[in-house]
């Protein structure tokens, strides 16, 4: 344990020394420690935030030129792609996802600096009607320093995403990755400083959520937090950032809905089922854990499914060949095996999987699994954040459009259909923040991305999540009105 490495936080352009305190990291497909981090007390925490404050007043970053920041994130972007595979063999090591996921995943991160360093460059003001000669400009600065709590899922993706956003718009950042995946994070600050981003604008601060998470979000200095996790930790920053008046971007949980209907291929239905419900082993917020299927097609489906999700190659994650990785704890592993426990004592049926497995008798691995549930049981409801997938019958398109809506989340959504009238339909009257159609989880950095209901608020992607980093002034420019004074005789008009 001794010989671990050590990462400590990055902080002003470099790594600080080491805390006292540290957290270990586990490779969840071996159980072996991989590293240690930083574990950040309050006062360090709170240290950061006021240095961070008297960086974005130096107006460094937060007032240097449009196509100084284009030019940092461009660099950014190159660096990233030029070292992806060292970036794809940490994230494999550290999340246990299959490296072949990871690969694909990894090389599209470059494009979320792409796209935000030309929005940087490309966004503009507006000029809003107004009564009379008189012309209103609506101008965007900074807000601040931003706090970005970030998971373990997919570490570098999220990261990447809110800070390309963030930096854009001019803030200060200061990120606490998960302290079960935060090695690749922690990459970024140095990845930064060579494409020339101001020490002190990107600080990176590890702990546990419980402590330095907290201690983050509870600083009333904080312009903005962006958070993506669960409900439950939304819901503990929430009530501080209130009274504070921080704002919150939330993405949070989801229960995705899967929706076939008659007439699509059996073969590529099934495929489809198989990468919403399995890829990350089902531990990202759009898995298509509910899989509705129109009774017309349900039997040839799931007939066919149960054969597919059996063969699925469950084991190292290094290894090309495999699919299926492990899931991030022994937590998860539990989680998985409890929702499968509930489901049958609601009478679901286990179709295939049901239970841990590991590889070489180390790991936490679950087997991909399948359960035909009722519409309302628990495991239909409910986000298990794993390889486990309800199945649901459904009699026709109104009980699926019924039973989509259902769940008290409402993120991602997809509908399979030949008939474009019915995708339409059906797309219009799902509740999600996204609904994809003929397609599951497809992403973009233009493309905004979060959920309603209890899956979060505001957005992350696209000009949405620009300009949820940027404060609006209206400048009210009066060419021509002749003002009435107060003590006119007009008494005390105003215009509106
Ligand atoms: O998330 P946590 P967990 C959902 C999913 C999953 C559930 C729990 O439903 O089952 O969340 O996962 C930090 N103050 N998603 O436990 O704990 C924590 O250190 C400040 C959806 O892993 O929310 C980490 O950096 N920060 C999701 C981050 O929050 C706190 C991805 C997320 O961890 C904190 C992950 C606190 N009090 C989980 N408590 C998605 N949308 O992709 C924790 N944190």
């Amino acid at each position: 344990m001794a010989d671990l490495p050590h990462v400590s936080n990055w902080v002003h352009g470099s790594h600080t020394s080491p805390t006292s305190k540290r957290v270990t990291i586990l490779n969840p497909a071996t159980e072996a420690p991989i590293a240690t981090i930083d574990s950040t007390p309050q006062e360090a925490v709170n240290e950061i935030v006021l240095s961070s404050l008297d960086a974005f007043h130096s107006g460094k970053w937060s007032k240097a030129d449009s196509s100084e920041r284009f030019s940092v994130l461009s660099k950014a972007a190159i660096l990233l792609r030029s070292r992806i595979p060292e970036f794809v063999e940490l994230e494999t090591l550290q999340t246990g996802r299959p490296i072949r996921e990871m690969r694909a995943q990894l090389a599209r991160i470059p494009e979320w600096l792409e796209y935000f360093a030309s929005l940087a460059r490309v966004h503009e003001g507006r000029v809003t009607p107004f009564k009379g000669p008189v012309v209103n400009t609506l101008t965007r600065s900074p807000v601040g320093v931003v706090a970005q709590i970030t998971p373990w899922n997919h570490p570098l993706l999220i990261a990447t995403k809110k800070i390309a956003a963030a930096l854009a718009a001019g803030n200060v950042v200061i990120v606490k990755p998960s302290e079960l995946a935060p090695l690749s994070v922690l990459r970024l600050g140095a990845l930064f400083k060579e494409a020339g981003l101001p020490d002190g604008t990107l600080q990176i601060i590890c702990g546990y959520g419980r402590e330095t998470g907290k201690y983050l979000c509870e600083n009333a200095h904080l312009a903005k937090i962006d958070l993506t996790g669960g409900l439950a930790t939304y819901k503990a920053i929430a009530p501080n950032a209130s009274t504070n008046m921080i704002p919150i971007t939330a993405e949070l949980g989801g229960k995705a809905p899967v929706c076939f209907f008659p007439g699509v291929e059996i073969e590529d239905a099934v495929k489809a089922a198989l990468f919403a419900g399995f890829i990350a082993s089902g531990q990202t917020c759009v898995t298509g854990s509910r899989l509705l299927v129109h009774d017309d097609i349900y039997d040839a489906f799931v007939e066919l499914l149960v054969k597919r999700v059996t063969a699925l190659r469950v084991g190292d994650p290094t290894d090309d060949r495999t699919q299926i990785g492990a899931v991030i704890n022994k937590a998860a592993v539990e989680r998985c095996s409890s929702f499968v426990e509930r489901a049958v004592q609601d009478g679901g049926t286990i179709l295939c999987g049901g239970k841990p497995t590991s590889v070489d008798g180390k790991g936490f691995f679950f087997l991909p699994t399948v359960i035909a549930v009722a519409e309302s049981s628990h495991l239909a409801c409910n986000e298990v954040f794993g390889p486990v997938i309800a199945v649901i019958r459904c009699s026709n398109e109104q009980e699926i459009i019924r039973v989509a809506n259902m769940t008290s989340f409402a993120l991602g959504a997809s509908v399979w259909t030949n008939d474009f009238t019915q995708a339409h339909r059906v797309a219009e009257q799902i509740e999600a923040g996204i609904v994809w159609i003929n397609g599951h989880h497809l992403n973009d950095p233009s493309s905004p991305w979060g959920g309603f209901k209890e899956s979060g608020v505001g957005k992350e992607n696209g000009i949405e999540a620009y300009e949820s980093y940027t404060k609006v002034k209206s400048t009210v420019i009066n060419y021509g009105v002749k003002p009435v004074w107060f003590d006119d005789e007009v008494g005390n008009a105003r215009y509106g």
